[in-house]
């Protein structure tokens, strides 16, 4: 039972009004229990304790961290990042110190931190993929692994496991094999149909599937001809590709049934609740964090308020009232 701000508090008739407090935020991803829909992003939030300056892990939905590789990495040239009026480009190279100091070294600082812990994994090869999966099996304080088939900056800037429907059901199926702990998908933007790679990560064993990833792009100095990314080409982020993420979760969503968690310049607790009002169970933040670094208990709060103001006594409530054919 939902209590109220007031019985009639103008003494108007009106409906009595939900307090924020009340609103149950908590979703259900396939196998996994979010107490809310607020996640971070892979790689926007470093391995999760780079955050703890400004909020409290444990108030996140769940906390992603950066990918994860099987051998240690430095990253690619410099510059990495590249700002553009409404976008951010990266090619970051997923830099990262490899899957046996995340075990040894960073896993026992951040377990326990956070209601969830999703590792996000990328592998070079489907074996790869597996052998990380497997490694990280019934380790205490893991909760969800998030698969990286859709990192832009590889070397070789292909994709390849991206845009194939038959090599992610086998590469899904094969980590599938190795670990018991739920998997998330995690799509690229930069294919023609979204909902067949989705509809291949569910055949493949994936619980959910989270998009999108960074949309191909670049930028130049037209004057010295100069790339802004040392890579020259690299994934955009931020409210530009709010659309393309909201047009893609409403394709798999029409298309697939399986959990969808919504990615793209989500900067407003308004931004959150258009994904969750186009078919996604929850969302991950990432950009904002650079603009905005406690945008995750912000956006809980708008959510509440929000969802409050409009009558609506849990945001499942309002993911079910979706409208949008
Ligand atoms: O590290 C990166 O360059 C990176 C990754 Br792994 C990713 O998944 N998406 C992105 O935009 N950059």
């Amino acid at each position: 039972m939902h209590s109220v701000v007031s019985q009639d508090a103008n003494g108007d008739g009106a409906a009595p009004q939900l307090a924020p407090a009340d609103v149950d935020l908590s979703v259900q991803l396939g196998p996994l229990h979010l107490d809310n829909p607020i996640m971070t992003a892979s790689g926007t939030a470093g391995l999760g304790l780079e955050m703890e300056p400004f909020f409290d892990l444990a108030e996140a939905g769940a906390i992603v961290v950066k990918t994860i590789t099987k051998a240690p990495r430095k990253g690619n040239p410099l510059p990495r990042l590249s700002e553009t009026p409404s976008g951010l480009l990266n090619s970051i190279g997923l830099p990262n110190k490899g899957i046996d100091a995340f075990i040894e070294k960073t896993l026992p600082l951040l377990a326990g931190k956070s209601r969830c812990l999703v590792v996000n994994i990328a592998g070079g090869c489907h074996g790869e993929f597996s052998e990380l999966a497997g490694r990280l099996d019934g380790l205490p304080g893991i909760d969800a692994l998030e698969l990286n088939i859709s990192c832009p900056n590889v070397e070789d800037g292909n994709l390849p496991f991206a845009r194939d429907p038959d090599v992610v059901k086998d590469l899904v199926a094969e980590v599938r094999s190795a670990t018991s702990l739920p998997l998330i998908t995690k799509l690229s933007p930069n294919v023609t149909d979204v909902a067949s790679i989705a509809q291949a990560a569910k055949e493949g064993g994936s619980d959910a599937v989270s998009l999108i990833n960074t949309v191909l792009g670049m930028s130049v100095d037209w004057r010295s001809g100069q790339p802004g990314l040392g890579t020259v080409i690299g994934g955009l982020s931020g409210p530009a590709v709010k659309p393309i993420a909201l047009r893609m979760c409403l394709e798999v969503k029409r298309a697939v049934e399986i959990p969808i968690i919504g990615i793209g310049g989500i900067m407003s607790a308004d931004d959150a609740l258009e994904f969750l009002t186009v078919g996604a169970s929850a969302v991950q933040v990432g950009t904002a964090h650079y603009k905005v670094p406690d945008i995750v208990p912000r956006l809980i709060a708008g959510l509440r308020e929000r969802l409050a103001g409009a009558g609506r006594a849990s945001v499942r409530e309002q993911i079910a009232s979706m409208k949008v054919p």
